[in-house]
């Protein structure tokens, strides 16, 4: 599609949110109010941790985990989110089952909203009503994106990958950085937080204007309608791709923020988001890195390569293939020296709780989609097929297994976009952990990398 004309670009501006974030819960504590008075003891905490355990041993570091990415290397402290190989993902210790049922939802819904979410990874608690509406007028105060900004978007060629359109605005967001005006006004280190928690408001709250803008100029006419303040935000961002109207497309949107927000702190978006915020790069500059991290196919571009491989597939074998021919295609995808899209885990070792999640949100609302059924029928035949091939640590699916099937039913089937709306929902983990890695004076990261020689000449003649 060619870049939208100028005079729909204007009238597009025009529609501009025009009033300023600030309370929006009249007897509550607001988020930073709560974190503002959360924040000393955790310090405290940690300093009573590091004295009496600070200079404990915390297991033995091999080899294999220098030359082999790391894996389960203890080297990150983060309290939003803890992942465990067996049972998939707890966020501040709650299941996605739980954060299902005990938090706040849009009057109507059955699913969480991703306000509450975002509350419950920055403070461990469950905000009320009051509070999480506080917080969806308050991302929609702060949604409009600058005017230099829309241009860059809508100069970008509609061949340019949805998810470099992305991380390029994003990247351009720190134009107006609270954090980084502060640093250059000389802040001390103690009020960090501060300014990084508004720049992560502010970057959560644009993230929709973004987004939109991306899908209307590469897949549509390049006319976005206005954020609507008395709605919550996965509904606005509906809006803005076009789906506003469907309450299933709106409850989805609700559940896929919650569950893609945040995994531990060690994956790649997520570790890459906090290194780069470890010196002091501002919350854009550091979830911008999180999103190219994010745009590898190991990563969150497996929910595009998913639906890509379940296309190809369908023009080789059909519709409505038997399951010899499904194992054969397969086969011969890991014997072409690939991988199966959305099968596998770093850490997990059974299935992921978030494709599981997804599973029972398309039983209950479309049990008969074709495209789910295909993506039912490929987790009876992967797993036994990933463990006869014998690589894999894990054969069971994960998150992103299931997610183009969703979004697909309900009509959005441009598979390029998919990482992109894993990359909004991201932004909510990244910027609760940037917040707290301010609020707690987390220091620069600075690993220790070795060569190969000095390697051999620590362990030679020893066996
Ligand atoms: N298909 C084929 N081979 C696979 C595989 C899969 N789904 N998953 C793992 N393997 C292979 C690995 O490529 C590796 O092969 P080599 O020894 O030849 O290098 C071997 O099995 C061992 O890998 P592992 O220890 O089980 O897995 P890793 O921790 O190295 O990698 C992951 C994890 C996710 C990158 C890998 O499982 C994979 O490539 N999966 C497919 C891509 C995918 O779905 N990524 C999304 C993950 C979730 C997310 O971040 O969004």
């Amino acid at each position: 599609m060619a870049a939208p004309a100028r005079s729909i670009l204007r009238a597009s501006r025009s529609a501009r949110v025009a009033f300023a974030p600030g309370r929006f819960s009249s007897s509550q504590p607001t988020l930073k109010e709560r974190l503002a008075q959360l924040i000393p003891a955790e310090i405290e905490n940690v300093k009573a941790i590091r004295a009496e355990h600070g200079k404990k041993a915390f297991g033995p570091v091999v080899v294999d985990q220098l030359y082999g990415g790391m894996r389960g290397l203890p080297a990150l402290i983060w309290e939003g989110s803890v992942l465990d190989a067996e049972e998939g993902i707890r966020f501040r210790g709650k299941t996605i089952p739980e954060c299902q049922e005990l938090l706040p939802r849009a009057p109507g819904g059955a699913e969480p909203l991703p306000e509450a979410l975002f509350w419950l990874l920055l403070t461990g608690e469950i905000p009320t009503q009051e509070q999480v509406t506080g917080l969806s007028k308050d991302w929609a105060a702060r949604s409009a994106i600058p005017e230099f900004v829309e241009e860059i978007l809508d100069r970008c060629p509609p061949t340019l990958h949805p998810m470099s359109q992305f991380s390029l605005a994003v990247t351009a967001l720190n134009h107006n950085s609270a954090f980084a005006k502060a640093y250059q006004d000389g802040v001390s280190k103690k009020e960090y937080w501060g300014p990084t928690f508004e720049d992560s408001m502010d970057l959560i709250a644009k993230l929709p204007n973004i987004a939109g803008r991306i899908y209307r100029n590469v897949f549509g006419d390049g006319k976005l309608p206005a954020i609507d303040p008395d709605k919550d935000y996965s509904h606005n961002l509906a809006t803005l791709l076009g789906f506003g109207d469907n309450a299933g497309f709106v409850e989805l949107l609700r559940l896929y923020i919650t569950i893609h927000s945040d995994h531990e702190g060690g994956n790649v978006s997520a570790h890459t988001g906090k290194l780069v915020g470890s010196a002091l790069s501002d919350p854009f500059l550091a979830f911008a890195a999180s999103l190219n991290g994010l745009a590898g196919p190991l990563h969150g571009l497996a929910n595009q390569e998913v639906l890509l491989w379940l296309r190809k597939m369908q023009s080789k074998i059909g519709e409505n293939a038997s399951d010899e021919a499904v194992k054969e295609y397969v086969w011969s995808t890991l014997k072409g020296g690939q991988v199966v899209p959305g099968y596998g885990h770093a850490v997990l070792r059974k299935t992921d709780p978030r494709y599981t999640a997804q599973r029972e949100f398309a039983l209950k609302h479309l049990p008969d989609d074709p495209l789910f059924k295909l993506v039912g029928q490929i987790y009876n035949i992967v797993p036994d097929i990933l463990l006869e091939a014998g690589k894999a640590k894990n054969p069971w699916p994960n998150v992103d297994a299931h997610s183009g099937a969703l979004l697909t039913h309900y009509g959005l089937t441009q598979m390029q976009f998919y990482t992109v709306l894993f990359g909004v929902s991201r932004a909510f983990g990244v910027a609760a952990q940037l917040i707290w890695d301010r609020a707690l004076g987390a220091p620069l990261e600075r690993p220790k990398s070795y060569s190969s020689s000095a390697i051999q000449k620590i362990f030679q003649g020893r066996t």
